[in-house]
Formats: C-alpha cells, sequence, structure tokens
C-alpha cells in the first residue's frame, strides 16, 4: 500500500477509512520514511512545515481538512507537481453560525447576562443593565465569498442591511466598497471571513478599528493573522472599540491576557466549523480527496492555484 503521512489529528472514521487504502505514519512520532511518502492528510492549523515538504522527495498530492490552507506553501507544492485539496463548502454554514453566534453574544452579553444569574446578582441587585438588538444592524462583510455569502443569508431574517469589501466586486446587490476604512466607518459591526495569509496580514489594523469606533463590533472568524491584534487589544482598552467576538488569533492556541480580561470580549477556541456533523463532512471531503487520487489521478476539491493541475 502507499504511505501516508498524517499531520495532526484525524477522527476514527478518517482513520478507518485511510487505513483501507494508506500505510500511515504520524508526524508526531518522529520518523517516517520520506522516500515512500506519497500523500499527506493535514490540517489548515498544522499544515506542512516546510522542512516536511522539502523532505518528501516522491510526495504528489497533499489533503487538507479545513477551508483555509495559509499553512501550507502552495506555491512550493505547485513549482513540484504536488496538488493541494481542502474543503471548501461543507462548513459555510458551521462557520456563518459561528460568526452570527459571536455577534449575538456581543450585542445580548450572553457572557455577561450569564454570570449575572450564576453569581447571584440577579437576587442581590437586581436586573441587568440593557443590552443593544440585533435587529436591523449594517454589517460589512469583509470577505464575501463562500462562507460570508452563508453569515449574509444567515443574517437576512434579522433585517440586516449587508454591505462588503473584497479585492473584486462581486455580482450581487450589496453595496461593494473598495476601501476597507471607508466601509468599517459606515457599518455597525464588521465580519471578517478571509483567506490568511500575506495579503490579508493585519488588514483590520488601527485605522480600520478606529473607523468601525465606541459603539461597533468586530467579529473574526477568518484568521487571528488578519487582525492586528495589539491593535485590537488597545482600541478595546481604550474604549475606541465597542466590542470583539473573536474565535482566531494571532498565536493559537495562545490568547493574550489582556484579551482574557475583558468583558466586552466573546472569546472562543477556534471552532468556527467544530460540530461533530460539519467535521464528518469536513473528514469525508478530506479522505475522498486522497482516494480519489489514489485510484484515478484526479481530485474532488483543489485550492483555486491548483485547479487544472
Ligand atoms: O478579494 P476577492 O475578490 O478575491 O474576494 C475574496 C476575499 N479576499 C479578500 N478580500 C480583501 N482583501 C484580500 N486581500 C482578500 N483576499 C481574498 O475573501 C472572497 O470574497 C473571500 C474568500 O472567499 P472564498 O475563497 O470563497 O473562501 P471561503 O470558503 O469563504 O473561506 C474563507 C476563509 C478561509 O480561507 C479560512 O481562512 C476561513 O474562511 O475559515
Amino acid at each position: 500500500m502507499p504511505d501516508l503521512l498524517q499531520i495532526g489529528g484525524v477522527t476514527d472514521v478518517m482513520r478507518g477509512r485511510l487505513e483501507e487504502a494508506f500505510t500511515i505514519h504520524k508526524l508526531a512520532d518522529g520518523s517516517y520514511p520520506a522516500e515512500a511518502i506519497t500523500h499527506i492528510a493535514t490540517n489548515g492549523h498544522d499544515g506542512v512545515p516546510a522542512e516536511v515538504m522539502a523532505s518528501l522527495p516522491n510526495l504528489k498530492m497533499i489533503s487538507c481538512y479545513g477551508v483555509g490552507y495559509d499553512a501550507i506553501d502552495v506555491s512550493v507544492a505547485k513549482s513540484r507537481g504536488v496538488m493541494v485539496t481542502h474543503t471548501p463548502n461543507v462548513l459555510n454554514a458551521e462557520v456563518a453560525t459561528t460568526a452570527v453566534m459571536l455577534m449575538m453574544a456581543c450585542y445580548r452579553e450572553l457572557l455577561r447576562d450569564d454570570a449575572w444569574v450564576r453569581s447571584g446578582d440577579w437576587e442581590k441587585t437586581g436586573n441587568a443593565p440593557l443590552t443593544r438588538s440585533v435587529d436591523n444592524q449594517k454589517v460589512g462583510i469583509l470577505g464575501l465569498g463562500r462562507i460570508g455569502q452563508a453569515i449574509a443569508d444567515k443574517l437576512a431574517p434579522f433585517g440586516t442591511t449587508i454591505v462588503y469589501h473584497s479585492r473584486t466586486q462581486k455580482d450581487v446587490a450589496y453595496q461593494y466598497y473598495d476601501n476597507l476604512t471607508d466601509m468599517a466607518r459606515d457599518v455597525d459591526c464588521l465580519i471578517c471571513i478571509t483567506p490568511g495569509g500575506p495579503a490579508t496580514n493585519k488588514i483590520v489594523n488601527r485605522e480600520v478599528l478606529d473607523a468601525l469606533g465606541p459603539e461597533g463590533t468586530l467579529i473574526n472568524v477568518s484568521r487571528g493573522s488578519v487582525v492586528d491584534e495589539a491593535a485590537l487589544i488597545a482600541a478595546l482598552q481604550d474604549g475606541r472599540l465597542g466590542w470583539a467576538g473573536l474565535d482566531v488569533f494571532e498565536a493559537e492556541p495562545h490568547v493574550p491576557e489582556a484579551l482574557r480580561a475583558m468583558s466586552n470580549v466573546v472569546l472562543l477556541p477556534h471552532v468556527g466549523s467544530a460540530t461533530v456533523e460539519t467535521r464528518a463532512a469536513m473528514g469525508a471531503l478530506t479522505v475522498d480527496n486522497l482516494l480519489q487520487h489514489l485510484a484515478q489521478g484526479t481530485v474532488i476539491s483543489p485550492v483555486p492555484e491548483c485547479v487544472g493541475m
């Protein structure tokens, strides 16, 4: 059987299917037969370390469990003729739910009010302070792609006005901004859902956060690298930005103490797609890509750079 290098974890179902077709070697075990490895199963967080890719002369394909693949150097892979696949679409609805959940938790002070009940404050001091309505907000989506559109769809019943920023204008009815700061100035809530990587590194900077302003809410379900985390902390501490709901961070799983200490922030441990149902679908597509590549030399969901390879 061909040899597969497993980077990071896989589910039991994935492992069961992979074991029928491959001899599996785990990077975590410390050694692997470099010459023999033809396929890699990895994920969006672990990606493929450059030295690992360089050590595999006969690598043919990398299958990534996740839609974001900024932890894989696709230009190097492509230059070597190595196909890279990912798992788009099957997680759109779940990540969109996470974005909407974070937005609602910020607006309706879910964590504060949960603590209000648990601490006994309700009995001791009376009703909790009022919160803000999620209804009829103007929401700017940074990156109106597959997931961005799913977020817009999920917000529609709330009477939301959607606007968006991306590099190119899309064929949609929402207002387009070619400048992110201008959009941030005009919206109540900014939701980040672009890919990570150099092109989007810290594009949500101090200027954008100040434009969003003291009544504004920032939601990030994309990559921690998209937001300047130090500028975000300073803006929240200074009251220049109102609220933040964050699923992703610059140096995961490390989350700065300053963020953890703030009550106007809702924090999640990068669980945008992390439900049993969606992870099963992502796992199935990750394995389907590997098995189809093995059987036919083709794949189901190549990353855009590898389409047509
Ligand atoms: O810029 P465009 O026209 O290529 O639109 C894409 C936008 N985008 C950007 N917007 C502003 N500045 C950039 N440098 C930039 N680069 C890309 O992000 C498009 O509207 C959107 C990405 O959409 P999709 O490719 O359909 O990705 P999907 O499946 O929605 O996932 C987005 C990301 C993943 O890469 C993971 O990092 C995360 O969500 O889970």
